[in-house]
């Protein structure tokens, strides 16, 4: 079925430019960001189905396996999580800003003759041979979709959920500043002709473990505020996890309890995920603050409202050179 979608003026050449590279290549790979989220898994089996409908021969590659929240999305489970010895025609690297991000398969930068970038980040690297880097739009799944319409694709169900999971949970259910008019616009669409929104909404957020709220429980007692009291951070350590047997899957979500305390401006979540030096910060702002700048300062990045980034050090050290740099922001914005 088509979608009674437009492409965007100012996305029409790109999109049109990478369609016509997906009518020459015979094979592609695609990589997203490391622990991918609901846009980059979204998006990485909508693009799947584009390139195998164009005959296109096509593998997802991941650092990691999406998370299991995910498992509806048919195909999930074939991703495989290392670098292929031969090189493709094309690699798609998908809403990852920065080639770190692809932490142990970042050798996949060499495996394809043409390199194409599709991202939504304001502080993307531009690293591809192609960049398509808008950062107006409201997910990586929107400028994907761009490219299913340059193509004149046939939508089915599985292609409209993909586009759908992407554009919810990056804008978190409609809430954030990425929740553009199109963002609604083509959820309406999906809406009118594929997806049950409450039955999708009921998958993702509605499927909570037990063991994630106790562990929920825990973390909201780590809360503290900083000297302003408009930044508020939770902290979950190894331990928590362990107590409530947990994995350090799925818990995004969490920084919002702090984020949305009435008088916060930003939400700060500090943890530690296996395999990393160091301790993961995550941000969300409510409005003025840009936590993509704050993040930028520790070598990480993001959106406007909500970014992250990797510093070394114990969760006290951590915990007081963000505050330190949160403070002067929230300061310099005179909140
Ligand atoms: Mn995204």
């Amino acid at each position: 079925m088509k979608l009674d979608l437009y492409i965007p003026d100012k996305d029409k050449d790109i999109s049109k430019t990478i369609a016509e590279k997906i009518k020459e290549a015979d094979s592609a790979f695609i990589t997203w960001h490391a622990r991918p989220d609901g846009d980059a898994v979204g998006g990485g089996f909508a693009l799947k189905k584009i390139l195998e409908d164009s005959g296109v021969e096509t593998e997802i590659i991941s650092s990691c396996a999406p998370p299991e929240t995910y498992n509806f999305i048919n195909g999930i489970n074939d991703v495989k999580t290392s670098v292929p010895a031969d090189k493709k025609d094309l690699g798609f690297i998908i809403d990852c800003s920065d080639l770190k991000r692809l932490e142990n398969v970042k050798g996949l930068i060499h495996k394809a003759d043409t390199i194409i970038n599709i991202d939504h980040h304001k502080l993307n690297h531009n690293f591809g041979d192609i960049n398509y880097v808008r950062d107006y739009a409201a997910s990586v799944c929107s400028l994907i979709l761009n490219l299913a319409l340059a193509l004149d694709m046939d939508f089915d169900y599985d292609m409209a959920l993909n586009i759908y999971v992407g554009i919810l949970t990056d804008t978190n259910r409609f809430q954030e500043q990425n929740t553009t008019p199109r963002a609604h616009i083509v959820a309406a669409e999906l809406i009118d002709k594929f997806i049950n929104p409450v039955k999708i909404s009921a998958r993702i957020y509605g499927n909570q473990t037990v063991n994630t709220l106790k562990l929920i429980a825990r973390a909201l007692e780590s809360l503290k505020f900083t000297p302003s009291g408009k930044a508020c951070s939770i902290t979950i350590t190894p331990e928590m996890l362990k107590e409530t047997d947990t994995a350090n899957e799925n818990l995004e979500g969490v920084i919002n309890y702090a984020r949305n305390i009435r008088g916060v401006e930003v939400g700060i979540l500090m943890r530690k995920i296996d395999g990393l030096d160091g301790i993961k910060v995550s941000f969300r702002s409510k409005g003025a603050i840009d936590v993509g700048w704050t993040a930028s300062r520790f070598s990480g990045g993001g959106h406007h409202n909500a970014a992250g980034c990797l510093i070394k050090g114990s969760f006290k050290e951590v915990k007081q050179k963000v505050v330190n740099v949160i403070e002067k922001q929230i300061i310099k914005a005179s909140l």
